[in-house]
């Protein structure tokens, strides 16, 4: 069980508090940040939210004020010095913080990092709230201000805590959704959220580039140890071909998992001149995270990702080898 009392008092005991979550945020660490932010401001903090990047387009409902920012040294530092807390959400690895990250540590701020992966790495920090039983960072988020809030959650709260658990749980689709997720659901739903706005925000505004490139994807698919294993690659052309970025890519690897008989489905994207980007997704019956740590990534037990060095004509038959040898093995009795 996580002491919120200690996590309480290091937050009352700061003013000037800044919210910030990894790289290529996804609505967990975004839902938290803007939960988190409606809070702090309401308790009379100097709080702000600054990540390494931009908002996505899917995620501006999440802040119809404008306070999500971008972080820049010239802009932000004369404040950020002053910062009496940081409090980190859904970072997984430390390094995926990136510049604000860096800043972070340059300035020696006191940090609070709650997360439900384990293990985030470099620098110390001051407290560590980790839950790797939580399906979100947003439940843990949930549960604090649940110790600090008396009564229903606001609106602007519950849109945060929402967004945050219906996206890690693929929409209380995935085998990390549980009593709780739907309880909190049902919290947020009663304090009055559109959640089928929020629904249509995140996941049905696609543009018309990724469902080209999807249908590239889907057109060079393939599969190995009877169906079991899905596997597709992607590099820089096909993505001009079509016009597409390097975030439309972003939950393709989910999508081949829906495929019958499907248990892992692979990714290996070439996403510069020099590495790879490699995900994971299992149905369950197969863990995938030992595999990306042996290939120096990591992540959940069935949701799992790697940045491999090299190019996709090297990468890819070592990744497939080492996910064949891995999926025989825990089949046991072989093949
Ligand atoms: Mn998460």
């Amino acid at each position: 069980m996580v002491d919120w009392k200690n996590v309480n008092k290091l937050i009352n005991e700061a003013q000037q508090i800044l919210l910030t979550t990894h790289e290529k945020p996804d609505g967990d660490g975004l839902g938290c940040a803007a939960a988190m932010y409606h809070y702090l401001i309401g308790q009379g903090k100097d709080c702000r939210v600054i990540n390494h990047s931009s908002l996505p387009a899917e995620y501006r409902f999440l802040d119809p004020d404008g306070v999500f920012e971008t972080y820049r040294s010239d802009t932000h530092d004369t404040w950020l010095e002053k910062a009496d807390l940081v409090i980190i959400f859904d970072v997984g690895d430390y390094k995926r913080l990136q510049s604000i990250g860096i800043a972070i540590q340059r300035f020696a701020l006191k940090t609070l990092n709650i997360d439900h992966h384990p293990y985030p790495g470099e620098p110390p920090f001051s407290m560590n709230v980790v839950d790797e039983q939580a399906a979100a960072t947003g439940e843990l988020i949930y549960n604090y201000l649940k110790t600090v809030i008396k009564g229903p959650l606001s609106k602007e709260i519950c849109v945060g805590l929402y967004t945050a658990i219906m996206t890690d749980t693929g929409s209380f689709r995935y085998n990390n959704t549980n009593i709780r997720s739907h309880e909190i659901a049902i919290e947020c739903i009663r304090s009055g959220i559109d959640q089928t706005y929020i629904y249509q925000q995140v996941y049905e505004s696609h543009s018309p580039a990724r469902m080209k490139l999807l249908g590239k994807i889907l057109n060079s698919l393939q599969f190995e140890l009877e169906g079991e294993l899905a596997w597709f690659s992607i590099n820089a052309t096909m993505l001009k071909e079509v016009g597409a970025t390097k975030e439309d890519v972003d939950g393709f690897t989910d999508f081949i998992r829906t495929i019958r008989g499907v248990e892992v489905a692979l990714m290996v994207f070439q996403s510069n001149h020099r590495t790879c980007r490699v995900n994971f997704r299992s149905k369950g019956k197969y863990a995938v995270n030992e595999i990306a740590k042996s290939l120096g990534g990591g992540g959940h037990r069935f949701a799992a990702g790697a940045v491999v060095e090299g190019l996709l004509d090297a990468v890819v038959p070592r990744v497939l080898s080492a996910t064949k040898q891995s999926l025989i093995s825990q089949n046991g009795h072989g093949r």
